[in-house]
């Protein structure tokens, strides 16, 4: 297949005619730990993806917006009325219109433009290919509009798009990975604050890679049962009388639970407090370059989301004791849940054979064959030309 941006520039021209006046590339991320701690106000250290969406785009007359995808293959075209209010695009289209209204909400004067998309972010595997679509967009707007929108800025604005334009009720850790992630660093992100650090993750340094497997579990229920977690964590927060569930220390941990006398309840906030914690570990093991003394942290991450928060699946669960027992220094699945994938963090050599281990495991239990991929820290959200 050619390069994703050469796809995005013959897309435009085919459908449009012409050059597009620029290209803009965003990343798909897998998050290192920190697991539905977002929307609890907490901390995330998610890591951009080498695979990426991109935009090619141009602009047109008025308030309309006209936007191929490689992926279905259409073109689509709305106009302010279709921004006006949320969920009047459907599909793949609401992730753009959902910027552009995010962006007018905002207050911003968006351009009318030509879009064509392009993508390597696999849909479905957990690599948050919507925030890499969205936040291409967004990249190209603010651009191609000229508008006053600092990179900082436009993670709440594309969250927004995805919470009332799109309608999934998700935390800010992706589209934030998507925008501000730097090549060679895993993004600290204290999701109240919004403020990062730019944390040094050399794993090749290190002498290690890590190993993403694709679970091909079929997603069940997944929106259900995000939008049910997060649910729990208010009514946690609530009950504890915190603002969120960040507001809970490690050690205040045992008397806080002892607080919530619903079970479930207790195990939804046990791992969000704990995880924060590991998160905050994780960060000050590799911010002195300790990267291979992180595997227990991951692996307890991973045991806290299949224990307690009960997002795991069999097969994502197979993945990670295979891994561990072929010698990965730690795994976690990574992302929302229910599918996605897993991450092993292996010694630069033993990656195949790690991966073989989690395939033969698969075999055994009738699973469908996982794929596997080494990765390393991409940039963020970038304009190509
Ligand atoms: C999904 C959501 F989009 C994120 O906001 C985050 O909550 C994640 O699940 C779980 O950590 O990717």
């Amino acid at each position: 297949m050619t390069d994703v941006a050469d796809r995005a520039r013959a897309g435009f021209d085919r459908e449009f005619g012409g050059s597009p006046a620029g290209r803009w590339a965003a990343p798909g991320r897998v998050n290192l730990i920190g697991e539905h701690t977002d929307y609890n106000d907490g901390f995330v250290l998610p890591f951009a993806l080498p695979l990426r969406t991109v935009a090619a785009a141009g602009p047109q007359d008025g308030a309309r917006w006209t936007v191929w995808s490689e992926l279905s293959g259409e073109t689509i075209e709305f106009g302010a009325d279709e921004v006006a209010e949320p969920a009047r695009v459907t599909g793949w289209g609401a992730y753009v219109a959902g910027v552009v209204w995010a962006l007018r909400e905002a207050g911003h004067d968006v351009p009318g433009a030509r879009l064509a998309i392009a993508s390597d972010v696999p849909l479905g595997a957990g690599l948050s290919s919507s925030a890499a679509l969205e936040a291409a967009v967004m990249t190209a707007l603010v651009d191609l509009g000229g508008l006053d929108l600092p990179a900082e800025r436009q993670p709440r604005l594309a969250q927004r798009a995805e919470n009332h334009y799109v309608g999934a009720p998700t935390g800010i850790m992706d589209q934030s990975a998507a925008i501000r992630c730097r090549d060679g660093h895993a993004l600290f992100l204290d999701c109240r604050s919004e403020e990062v650090e730019h944390i040094p993750f050399d794993l090749h340094g290190a002498g290690l890679a890590m190993l993403v497997v694709d679970s091909r579990a079929p997603h069940r229920h997944a929106d259900g049962e995000y939008a049910a977690r997060r649910r729990s964590c208010e009514a946690a927060a609530a009950q504890l009388g915190v603002r969120a569930l960040r507001d809970v220390g490690v050690d205040q941990l045992d008397a806080a639970l002892a607080r919530l006398d619903d079970p479930e309840t207790r195990r939804r906030a046990r791992h969000v407090v704990t995880e924060d914690q590991r998160v905050l570990d994780t960060v000050a093991l590799l911010r002195t370059g300790r990267v291979r003394e992180i595997g227990p942290l991951l692996t307890a991450s991973h045991v806290s989301m299949r224990d307690d928060f009960e997002i795991t699946v069999p097969e994502i669960d197979t993945a990670v004791e295979a891994a561990l027992e072929a010698g990965a220094l730690g795994a976690r699945m990574t992302g929302g849940g229910f599918g996605g994938c897993v991450l092993a963090l292996v010694e630069a050599d033993a990656a195949e054979t790690v991966a073989s281990a989690v395939a033969a495991a698969y075999a055994d239990k009738g699973f469908q064959a996982p794929a596997h991929v080494t990765v390393l820290p991409a940039p963020g959200a970038t304009r190509l030309d």
